[in-house]
């Protein structure tokens, strides 16, 4: 009520007089009571819903922790660009979607098929390239793929998943399924055209997709102020007519329940739905990044609001898991993370003649050999 009387240029003075910065980002795009709503919230989903969350984005966590430091190993190389501190946008929309729903995602990509059930010494097999990975070791960090979860990657080229995702959606409404697929792009890939491109045919078809934009703030060392006129991103959907809203995506419920409504509005034959995830990487963009773009301090603000913290808070005070239960949760997700090593340690590497396999072939192209 108070932010619907005053103006945003009075909000954001007085937040800046009153209020710390963290405060200040969710109270200037209007979600202070709902970032508020953390530990002392209503318990409004299943203990098996909150057990899920925990868990799903403890084993997203741990994972990448463990791939940070077996890449300080040289175990690891190339590009590995960490999810830590974002794992509320994954895990919240895993969690409203169905089974046969169809994802795809940029670079940042080995937290969503954690969560989506693929095989975590799969996943840290690929990060090795070695033959047991995702993707057979040809891909590495920025490739993880799985079929059987309907996990269509791992895209590099910053915004060029954004036409395929349009694409996997209007496959979905071409064989009349009531199937939808969920895109994710970050901040950077929203000055990308194919993005705009994806945005105006998506709503003139009223595909169902929808379009998540997770806003850590940065593309590389750029933030979002520096190289968008229009910073409210999701406001970019409004000029489509396409049902735009910001989302606190540092809490799980939040993200859960706005992509719950944007698959009815695909479900239903309503077209696409634009997600803006407030999120926030803890660290840097890829591996060898000196951060400079940004204070510690910043980065603290974030932390107070980690997203794991959020849920383990809302299960110990409301008794929804026992100190027993969640530790035997630890415990698990421990060992899942050792066992994912030691699979990639002990498994092979691809052989030389297998650059030769899966690639384009003139004999049946445009399709892809087994
Ligand atoms: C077309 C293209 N241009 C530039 C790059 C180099 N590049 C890699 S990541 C990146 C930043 C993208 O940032 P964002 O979309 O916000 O995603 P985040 O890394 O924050 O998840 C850039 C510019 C690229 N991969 N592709
Ligand atoms: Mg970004």
């Amino acid at each position: 009520m108070f932010f619907t009387i005053f103006g945003k240029g009075l909000k954001i003075a007085l937040i800046s007089l009153y209020l710390s910065p963290k405060l200040a980002y969710f109270i200037e795009y209007g979600m202070a009571k709902k970032s508020s709503s953390t530990s002392k919230s209503k318990v409004k989903y299943s203990k098996e819903t909150y057990h899920n969350w925990f868990e799903s984005m403890l084993l997203m966590r741990r994972f990448e922790e463990k791939a940070g430091q077996l890449y300080g190993q040289q175990k690891i190389r190339g590009f590995c660009h960490l999810y830590i501190g974002q794992e509320a946008c994954a895990a919240g929309a895993i969690s409203a979607l169905e089974k046969e729903d169809k994802w795809i995602t940029a670079y940042r990509c080995h937290a969503t098929p954690l969560g989506l059930g693929t095989d975590p010494g799969a996943i840290m097999a690929e990060l090795f390239g070695k033959a047991t990975g995702t993707t057979k070791g040809k891909g590495g960090s920025m490739h993880i793929f799985d079929k059987s979860k309907n996990f269509a990657g791992g895209h590099a080229i910053v915004g060029a998943q954004i036409p395929m995702g349009l694409g996997l959606g209007f496959a979905e409404k071409y064989k009349g399924t009531k199937n939808l697929s969920i895109c994710f792009m970050g901040d950077g890939a929203v000055r990308q055209g194919a993005f705009h491109e994806s945005l105006n045919l998506a709503m003139l078809y009223k595909t169902p997709v929808i379009f998540v934009i997770e806003n850590n703030g940065y593309a590389m060392g750029t933030s979002v102020k520096r190289s968008s006129n229009v910073d409210e991103l999701y406001k970019l959907g409004e000029s489509y007519e396409i049902p735009s809203f910001p989302v606190d995506a540092m809490n799980v419920e939040e993200v859960h329940e706005a992509v719950k409504e944007a698959a009815e509005r695909a479900r239903k034959g309503d077209g696409p739905t634009l997600l803006e995830f407030r999120t926030y990487r803890y660290k840097g963009h890829s591996m060898s990044d000196p951060q400079k773009y940004r204070t510690k301090e910043e980065v603290e603000e974030y932390k107070q609001r980690d997203p794991i913290e959020q849920v383990r808070a809302t299960i110990v005070d409301n008794q929804i898991l026992t100190e027993d239960e969640i530790k035997e949760i630890e415990a698990k997700v421990k060992k899942q993370v050792a066992d994912a090593v030691k699979f990639a340690e002990e498994s092979p590497w691809p052989e030389g003649e297998d650059a030769f396999k899966d690639v384009y072939m003139e004999d049946d192209y445009p399709f892809v050999r087994e």
